[in-house]
């Protein structure tokens, strides 16, 4: 029986740091890492919480990552920063290239931050929530491995290539959304296989190309794209912007560099901010009030907005801590044992 442990937000975060870096990771990607992980855990977004320090550690240990590596900064157009993570995880060059995105943002209306040459294991929401906490609107998009069949096929193509969106709204949690466009990430058909469930028809094929609710079977066959060739179009839209447009791996790139080591993708991630403060001037009070009446009219109804289960997620374990399965919980320690 997988116990649940009632664990503290702290006690994620130096669980998370610890099994980093005794397993080599330098102190700043450590602790940007275990502030992401503890974010993840927090939000109950179980694919990309404490369950990513297995993968990270898998990966400093597979010798791909650059544990030290340090971010370099460029500018190749006025609205582009770029950042080269050097092989290193992505989220110190987020950190070193956010000032400067909103910065431009703010200057041009319109700017970008590519991040090239990264690790990327982390769910999108809390890049993108930190662009609208700047008041800016934010989208970020990633390919990861070649996991995923076009809608029609039955071989990976496309990474679950994420997709995230924030606008920003006064006095209030902004509005986001952040998902795979797969029918749902792969760290979730992981964590079904972990715990022998099945999954739902539709997330995947077994390796002979038939639909599958066995998460062993899909893992090792393709697992397929949401919304059929909505999904697949999105998923292709991905890999060429923040692919082929920004000069780094697509999915299929990246799991050919991987080689079997089974560790995080590399690749390159494409972040946008816009401020509407420079889009809308004058009108800007109007566009918010126009903006909040979309959103009363999807809540008015009874539905919900996106990362409302998130938020409330966020304010319980602020609260009263997140429960972890002991099976996870064990792993890690075996991480930081041997
Ligand atoms: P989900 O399908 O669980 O959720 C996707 C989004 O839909 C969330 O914003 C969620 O909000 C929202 N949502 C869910 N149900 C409803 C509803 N009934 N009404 C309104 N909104 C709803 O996510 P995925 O499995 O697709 O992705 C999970 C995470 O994995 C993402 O954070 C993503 O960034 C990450 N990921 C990262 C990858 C990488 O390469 N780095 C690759 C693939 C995925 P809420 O959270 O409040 O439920
Ligand atoms: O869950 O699909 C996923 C994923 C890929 C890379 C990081 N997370």
């Amino acid at each position: 029986m997988n116990d649940l442990i009632n664990l503290s937000l702290d006690q994620v975060h130096a669980l998370a740091l610890r099994a980093l870096t005794v397993n080599g990771m330098g102190e700043d990607h450590a602790l940007a890492i275990a502030d992401t992980i503890t974010r993840g855990q927090r939000d109950e977004c179980h694919s990309h919480g404490l369950y990513r320090v297995l993968v990270c550690v898998h990966s400093l240990r597979s010798g791909k990552v650059d544990p030290q590596a340090q971010p370099r900064v460029s500018r190749p157009a006025p609205a582009i920063v770029r950042v080269d993570a050097q092989r290193g995880y992505s989220l110190l060059a987020l950190q070193t290239g956010l000032p400067l995105l909103v910065e431009q943002a703010r200057e041009l209306g319109v700017a970008a931050l590519v991040i090239r040459n990264c690790f990327h294991f982390s769910a999108l929401w809390p890049e993108v929530e930190a662009i609208a906490a700047e008041g800016l609107v934010g989208l970020a998009m990633t390919p990861s491995h070649a996991w995923v069949a076009p809608e029609g096929g039955r071989q990976g193509v496309f990474g679950t290539n994420p997709l995230a969106f924030a606008w920003p709204r006064e006095g209030r949690e902004p509005f986001v959304f952040d998902f795979a466009t797969s029918a749902i990430a792969r760290g979730d058909i992981e964590l079904h296989a972990r715990q022998g469930k099945p999954i739902p028809l539709g997330w995947g094929l077994d390796a002979e190309g038939r639909p599958s609710t066995d998460a062993r079977a899909v893992l090792e066959g393709a697992m397929q794209t949401f919304g059929g060739h909505k999904g697949s179009a999105l998923a292709a839209m991905i890999e060429l912007m923040a692919g082929a447009l920004i000069g780094d791996l697509t999915s299929a790139e990246s799991l050919a560099f991987d080689g079997g080591a089974g560790a995080t993708p590399l690749h390159g991630e494409l972040l946008l901010a816009f401020d509407p403060a420079r889009f809308l001037g004058s009108e800007l009070e109007a566009g918010r009030q126009r903006a909040e009446a979309l959103f009363a009219a999807i809540t008015d109804q009874g539905a919900r907005l996106p990362s409302q289960r998130r938020f409330a997620a966020r304010q319980r374990s602020e609260r009263e801590g997140v429960w972890v399965g002991r099976a996870l919980l064990d792993d890690i320690q075996r991480l930081i044992d041997h």
